[in-house]
C-alpha cells in the first residue's frame, strides 16, 4: 500500500558544511625532544639497557619532533608507577587519569573554538567525541557536557578506539549532521592523553619504541554548521567530500589491543610505504569532485603520523616542499597526537596563510585534502574548500 509522504520532520541544510571555529589545547608541561631519550630511560628505570637507549635517541633524532607535551609529567609518573613499567598490570590507574583528563583537555579546546565561532553554548546541537584514550561509561562525550554546561538534549556521538584516521571521522560524522539538519551546530572534537600506551621500553617490542618517540597529547575541536549566518558567522572551510577505505594487503600494519597492562600498539616498519603506494586512487576519486585540480595547486593537511609518511606522500605525489609544512610543523611542536593531529594540521595552515598575507586560509589554494590515516590500514579523506584572507 502507498502511503502519501509526510513531510520531513527536520529539513536538511542547503549549503555544505562548514567549520565555523577552531580550538585547540596541549598540557602545559612541555618536553624537548632532545632531552627525552635521557628523562625517559631515567623514569622507568631502564638506563643500563644502552643499546635500546642509543636506538631510541636515534629514533628520536629522526623523529622530525622539537617538543611534545603531556600530561604525565615527572610528578605523575613517579606517583604511578605502573604506568613506568613494561607490562605489569596497571590499566586501572591508567584509567582513572584519561576518564578526568581527556574530557578536560577536551574542554579546553571546545572553550577556545565556541569563541572563534561566536556562537552561543546553548545553539550547539550535536556534539561527535572521537578518543582513544581509555574508555568509559558514561562517555568522554557526557563528560564534555557537563563541562561545557551544553544543553541537556545536545545529540551526541562517542567513538572510542579509532586511533590515529579518528580526527577525518570526527569531521566526516559532522558535515553529514550538519548537512542533514537544519540549523545544527556541532562539536567536533577529538582529546588524546598517553596516559593510556605510555610503558618502558623493551627489546621485546622494538616497534613500541616508536610509538614512545613520537606520540603526545593534544585536543582539538571544530565547530561545524552548513548555511553560516551572514555577518554573524565566518566559515574558514567549506567541507565538499568525504571518504574513507580500508588499504590492501595492510592486515596488521597497525594495531592495538586493549590489556591489564593498557594500550599496546604494533606498527610496522612498512606502514609509510603502504600508505604512499596506495594513497593516489583515493585522492583521484576525492578531487573529481571540485574539477580535479592538480596535486600542487591543492592545499594539504596531512595527519603527521611520523616524517617517513610524510616524506614519502610528498614524493609519490611529487608536491613542492612547502605542502606538507602545516603538517611538518605540527610534528614539530607536539609529536603525533593520534586523531587530535590533523586538526591542528589545519590550524597551522590557516594561521600561515594569515601571516603570509596569502589570497585565501589554504595558502593561497581554494581547494585542499584533510588526510588521516590509522588502525586497519584505514585512510580516510576530506575535501574542503578555504574562504578568503580577509
Ligand atoms: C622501527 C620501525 C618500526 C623504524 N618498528 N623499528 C606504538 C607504540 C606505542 O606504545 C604507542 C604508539 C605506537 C604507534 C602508533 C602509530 O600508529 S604511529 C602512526 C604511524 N607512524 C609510523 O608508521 C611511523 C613512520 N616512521 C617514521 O616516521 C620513521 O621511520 C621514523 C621516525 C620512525 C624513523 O626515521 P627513519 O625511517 O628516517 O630512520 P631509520 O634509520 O630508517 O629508522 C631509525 C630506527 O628506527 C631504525 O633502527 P636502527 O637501529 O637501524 O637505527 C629502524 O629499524 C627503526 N624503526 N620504524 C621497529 N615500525
Amino acid at each position: 500500500m502507498a502511503h502519501a509522504p509526510i513531510p520531513r520532520g527536520q529539513p536538511r541544510a542547503d549549503g555544505p558544511a562548514c567549520v565555523l571555529g577552531i580550538g585547540t589545547a596541549v598540557p602545559p608541561t612541555e618536553f624537548l625532544q632532545t632531552e627525552y631519550p635521557d628523562f625517559f630511560f631515567n623514569i622507568t628505570n631502564t638506563s643500563e639497557k644502552e643499546v635500546l637507549k642509543a636506538k631510541f635517541k636515534r629514533i628520536c633524532d629522526k623523529s622530525g619532533i622539537r617538543k611534545r607535551h603531556f600530561f604525565l609529567t615527572e610528578e605523575v609518573l613517579k606517583a604511578n608507577p605502573g604506568i613506568c613499567t613494561y607490562m605489569e598490570p596497571s590499566l586501572n590507574v591508567r584509567q582513572d587519569i584519561v576518564v578526568v583528563q581527556v574530557p578536560k583537555l577536551a574542554a579546553e579546546a571546545a572553550q577556545k573554538a565556541i569563541q572563534e565561532w561566536g556562537g552561543k553554548k546553548s545553539d550547539i546541537t550535536h556534539v561527535v567525541f572521537v578518543t582513544t584514550s581509555g574508555v568509559n561509561m558514561p562517555g568522554a562525550d557526557h563528560a564534555l557536557t557537563k563541562l561545557l554546561g551544553l544543553k541537556p538534549s545536545v545529540k551526541r556521538v562517542m567513538l572510542y578506539q579509532t586511533g590515529c584516521f579518528g580526527g577525518a571521522t570526527a569531521l566526516r560524522v559532522a558535515k553529514d549532521l550538519a548537512e542533514n539538519n537544519k540549523n545544527a551546530r556541532v562539536l567536533a572534537v577529538c582529546s588524546e592523553v598517553t596516559a593510556v600506551t605510555y610503558r618502558a621500553p623493551s627489546e621485546n617490542h622494538l616497534d613500541g619504541l616508536v610509538g614512545s618517540a613520537l606520540f603526545g597529547d593534544g585536543a582539538g575541536v571544530y565547530v561545524v554548521g552548513s548555511d553560516p549566518k551572514p555577518d554573524v558567522e565566518k566559515p574558514l572551510f567549506e567541507v565538499h567530500w568525504a571518504g574513507e577505505s580500508i588499504l590492501p594487503d595492510s592486515d596488521g600494519a597497525i594495531d592495538g589491543h586493549m590489556t591489564e597492562a593498557g594500550l599496546i600498539f604494533h606498527l610496522m616498519r612498512d606502514v609509510p610505504g603502504l600508505i604512499s603506494k596506495n594513497i593516489e586512487n583515493l585522492l583521484t576519486e576525492a578531487r573529481k569532485c571540485v574539477g580535479s585540480p592538480d596535486w600542487n595547486e591543492m592545499f594539504w593537511a596531512v595527519h603527521p603520523g611520523g616524517p617517513a609518511i610524510l616524506d614519502q606522500v610528498e614524493a609519490k605525489l611529487k608536491l613542492s616542499k612547502d605542502k606538507m609544512q602545516g603538517s611538518r610543523d605540527t610534528l614539530s611542536e607536539y609529536g603525533n597526537m593520534s586523531s587530535s593531529s590533523i586538526l591542528f594540521v589545519l590550524d597551522q595552515i590557516r594561521n600561515r596563510s594569515v601571516k603570509m598575507g596569502a589570497s585565501t586560509l589554504g595558502e593561497g589554494s581554494e581547494f585542499g585534502f584533510f588526510i588521516a590515516f590509522g588502525p586497519g590500514l584505514t585512510l580516510e579523506v576530506l575535501v574542503l574548500r578555504a574562504a578568503a584572507n580577509v
